[in-house]
Formats: C-alpha cells, structure tokens, sequence
C-alpha cells in the first residue's frame, strides 16, 4: 500500500517514568494519549497495560479492559495489544488478553533474546528514580531471557486464530526471520505476514540502514516480496526516525512512540503526540500520505472494531 500505516506505541513495558514526565500509564492518559495520536496520524495503537499508581508494568486483565473500553470510546483506531508483557510475566500470563479481550491485531515475537535495558539505569542517580520498581527493573534486565520458544509461539498463534486476532510478528533479529520461515513451512503460520522489524534492542540487531535492508533481503528470499508487509520499530534516538524515514522512502510502514523512544529531538523530550507528528511531518515531506484506520483494515484484513471483546 502507498499510504503509510503509521502505529503509535503509548507505553510500552521498558521505557520507565523517571525517564519522562510524557509516559502514559493510567487509563486516563493512555486513552487521551491514543487520541491525539489517532488525530495526528496514527492508524494502530499498541497497547500495554500499567499499574495506575505507579506505572510498572501490569497484566491484570480488567485494567486491560478498562484501557482497551477507555481507547475506544474515544477513537476508531486499530488497537494492537502487546503479548510480549513484561520482564516477571509468564507467556500464559502475556497471551490471556488475546482470549479475554479478543483484540483485532496482536504482538507475537518471534524468538528469545535477552532483552536488555540495563545501560538506561547509568543515566540516574540512585536518588533521582521516581518509583523504588524501577531501578532493579532496568538493572535486573542484563540477566533477563524474553522467552518465546516455538512451542509458546505456536500456542500464541493458535490463540490468536481462534479469536480472529492477525498476528503482528516482532523480529528482533535475522533468525527470528528464519524462525518465522520454519513455522510457516511447518503449517503453523499462514502468509501473508504483517512484520514488524524491531530494530536497536540491546540483545537483537542494531537499528542501521545496514542492518534494515540486510531484513529486508532475508525477507524477500525467505518469502519473497509478495508475501509480506513491514514496518520498523527503531529503538532509541534518533533510531526511531531514522528508520521510520527508511520506511517511509523504502515502502514500508513507521512505528513511533514512547515504548520505543523518549525523544523527538536531541534533548528534547517529547508526548506520543509529538513523536506521531514529526513523522507525519517527514512522511508529508516524502509525498507518502497516511493510511486511516479504515484503510489498515481493508489491506491487513481485520475483523472491525465491532467484533473484539471490549
Ligand atoms: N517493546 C518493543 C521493542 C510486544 O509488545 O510484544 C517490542 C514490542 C513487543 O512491542
Ligand atoms: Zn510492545
């Protein structure tokens, strides 16, 4: 598609809020923060849940409920709900929200890697940390495996078919695509495949252009060009927009958000809002107009707001 599907992850489960006063975590500020977004340009909203007095990462599935219900009250966009949790949650608890809440599109990553957020705990004091989860949580990080073995991927697909939720498969580094490419010659995963290339995580590939295109050519021979859409995800600025401005000239799809990236420039904090802007702002430059929610679900074939749980 020539329009750009440009995704807004709120939240996510690394970025922690003595990091920046912009961070959404109660039901209040991620739906506020969803519409702005949704106004701004963002057709797909992921979505992790937070414990609303204190922001750490949470997988109570009411307060899931309450965030989906709350975004979708004040928005028509395409809500992706994360499957990848948090550093301490079990896959089971990481895929509960795809049977209780049966979203239209869901995270499924695609292998294990130790997920590390440990340097961003050397930017503060001791002192300086708002709430007493989140230096150990960034620090306990260097020794933390993300496990998505293939038996729990299977599990999570079959999930995801049975409540008519389209996997977005996060691929953190090439053998996560030749994992993919295993599972769809197993039977497991059917093409066409909606990617998004998670680039610049400490423990998967580095956010370069190198290291896009090297995706991308493994992609195209795994499955060939036909047979899936991409986005990227690049962690870190001025990563985020680098690589969402490779997207964007290589057609391709941008993620941008404060799960990724605290930045919109150097410095200079910034909302959801502003990260969904200034990417807006490059697509315009580049002639590539933004898709709708309406039009990401013609061209990923989702089921419709109308039809998930909340
Ligand atoms: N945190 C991102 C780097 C998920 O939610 O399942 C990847 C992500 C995974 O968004
Ligand atoms: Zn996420």
């Amino acid at each position: 598609m020539d329009k750009l599907i440009v995704t807004a992850a709120l939240t996510g489960a690394v970025t922690v809020p003595t990091q920046t006063p912009h961070l959404p975590y109660t039901v209040e500020q991620l739906a506020s923060d969803a519409e702005q977004c949704a106004r701004a340009g963002a057709a797909i909203i992921h979505i992790h849940a937070r414990n609303p007095h204190n922001g750490a990462p949470s997988s109570d599935m009411e307060l899931f409920g309450q965030i989906l219900k709350a975004i979708k009250a004040r928005t028509d966009a395409v809500i992706c709900t994360t499957t990848g949790g948090a550093i301490g949650m079990t896959p089971a608890d990481r895929v509960q929200v795809v049977p209780r809440w049966r979203p239209e599109l869901a995270t499924c990553n695609m292998g294990s890697l130790n997920f590390s957020v440990h340097p961003i705990a050397r930017r503060f004091r001791p002192e300086d940390y708002k709430f007493a989860w989140e230096r150990p949580w960034l620090e306990g990080s260097e020794d933390f495996i993300f496990p998505n073995t293939f038996a729990s991927i299977k599990h999570f697909v079959q999930e995801m078919r049975q409540a008519s939720a389209r996997p977005e498969f996060e691929v953190y580094d090439v053998g996560h695509l030749h994992n993919l490419d295993f599972l769809v010659r197993d039977g497991v995963i059917e093409t066409p495949l909606w990617l998004q290339f998670v680039m610049g995580v400490l423990g998967g590939i580095r956010a370069t252009l190198y290291d896009l295109m090297h995706m991308l050519e493994t992609a195209n021979r795994l499955f060939g060009p036909d047979n899936y859409h991409w986005s990227v995800i690049g962690a870190g600025y001025p990563q985020q927009f680098q690589m969402c401005t490779a997207a964007i000239m290589l057609g391709g799809h941008a993620r941008v958000g404060l799960e990724d990236n605290i930045f919109v420039r150097r410095g200079v904090l910034g909302a959801n809002r502003d990260l969904v802007e200034k990417i807006v702002r490059i697509a315009g430059e580049f002639e590539r107009p933004i898709a709708t929610p309406a039009e990401v679900r013609a061209f990923l074939g989702l089921k419709g707001l109308d039809q998930v749980g909340f």
